[in-house]
């Protein structure tokens, strides 16, 4: 069975509850019950922290182990060279997913440090993004 870690960066514990025109009204939490009954086939790991260095220790954790990483790093996604770094640092080949197309958003948002590091990126999409995410690394 593939194992998978979706790692959600600052702020993202907040879904649902807040700024629902931009990133829609489900918790997360809802979201992976129902992410993990699309795909009984996958040992699906959740993780999120508003700390940087919380995320880069995950990421070494499961670095070497899991078959994929989907990454959605919030605002650190525009400033942390440490994070990619990270995602550098391991042999565990990751996605990138904003809920929210970056490119249609303010310009501090249109750079990623990560998605040079990452398989591919999808954003602009919502939640679906990460389940489009689960379906490559399930191929
Ligand atoms: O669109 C995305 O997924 C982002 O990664 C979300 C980040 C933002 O800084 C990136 O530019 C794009 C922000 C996460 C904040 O999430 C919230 C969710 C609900 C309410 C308030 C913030």
């Amino acid at each position: 069975m593939k194992k998978i870690l979706i790692l959600n960066g600052p702020n993202l514990n907040l879904l649902g509850k807040r700024e629902p025109t931009i990133y829609g009204s489900q918790s997360f939490e809802d979201y992976f019950e129902t992410l993990k009954g699309t795909f009984p086939g996958v040992e699906l790991h959740y993780f999120q922290s508003n700390h940087e260095g919380a995320l880069i220790d995950k990421i070494h954790e499961v670095g070497f182990t899991f078959d994929g990483i989907i990454i959605n790093a919030g605002g650190l996604t525009h400033t942390s060279v440490a994070l990619a770094d990270a995602l550098s640092s391991v042999t565990t080949p990751a996605i990138e997913v904003h809920i929210s197309n970056i490119h249609a958003r303010e310009s501090f948002r249109h750079h990623s440090y990560l998605t040079s590091r990452c398989k591919g990126m999808i954003c602009g999409l919502g939640l679906r993004g990460y389940e489009m995410a689960v379906a490559w690394f399930n191929d």
